[in-house]
């Protein structure tokens, strides 16, 4: 099976080394590190510890994915696993098991799903997860506890749900197209722990309120689509 790896960073020059350290050996194809801008050395580091760093100068979570993806060279399965360390990437492999053995087309690490290590998600953070994952729950009939960065999918779903979130749509758009195609999607418990350095996104204000308007409106967006698909026209 081959596995892209692929990790969104803006200045996580304190951080990108472990994690790149702890990814498993013999389980990843390549490693695909998608900096935007930093001016710590990220990029340096990685590339020194050997993955592949792309430049995507253009500002955005979703975007950083994107581009990765389009990179990654013909995966199987592609993972998405943030620069930070607060994912663990030595549990790489129990997000790629539900997949490998055939029970999966896409796994989401949870945070949430099991006790939490206190303080590793800021208490906005953790609300809004739950409450978003809770509403997908809801309207999707897809029980999720997290809408966690640690996820990985095969490369022909990706294919498939023709992704374009540039921003913090991102956390929800592969979730929620999955399940309207019927793609099975499973969660995993993953561990979190506080991030080395700085946030970008919920340890700001614009990344947090931009994440809620995001999710929200993208959660609403697509389950109306979906009542509509659902209901016959109207002559
Ligand atoms: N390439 C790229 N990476 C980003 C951008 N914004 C955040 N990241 C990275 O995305 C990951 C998640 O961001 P983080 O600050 O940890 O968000 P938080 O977990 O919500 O606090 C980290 O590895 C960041 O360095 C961006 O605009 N471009
Ligand atoms: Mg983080």
């Amino acid at each position: 099976m081959r596995v892209s790896v692929i990790i969104p960073t803006h200045n996580e020059a304190w951080a990108i080394g472990r994690v790149l350290a702890d990814l498993p050996n013999g389980l990843v194809t390549e490693v695909i590190v998608v900096d935007s801008n930093s001016t710590d050395g990220t990029p340096e580091i990685a590339d020194r510890m050997g993955a592949r760093v792309v430049s995507e100068k253009r500002r955005g979570y979703g975007r950083a994915c994107l581009t990765g993806l389009a990179c990654a060279n013909a995966p199987d399965v592609v993972v998405f696993l943030d620069g930070d360390y607060s994912d663990r990437p030595a549990e790489l492999p129990l997000l790629l098991a539900p997949i490998s053995d055939g029970r999966a087309d896409i796994t989401l690490g949870s945070r949430l799903a099991a006790p939490q290590m206190s303080g590793a998600l800021p208490w906005h953070a953790a609300f809004g997860n739950s409450l978003a994952a809770g509403l997908i729950s809801l309207l999707f009939h897809q029980r999720i506890t997290d809408l966690g960065p640690f996820r990985a999918a095969r490369a022909d779903v990706l294919r498939a749900l023709a992704l374009e979130e540039t921003t913090y749509g991102w956390a929800v758009e592969m979730i929620l197209k999955g399940a309207l195609l019927g793609f099975r999607i499973v969660e995993v418990p993953v561990s979190y722990y506080p991030r080395i350095g700085k946030s970008k996104i919920s340890g700001t204000i614009s990344g947090t309120v931009g994440a809620a308007w995001f999710i929200l409106s993208r959660i609403l967006f697509y389950y109306f689509r979906l009542r509509r698909a659902g209901t016959p026209e109207s002559a």
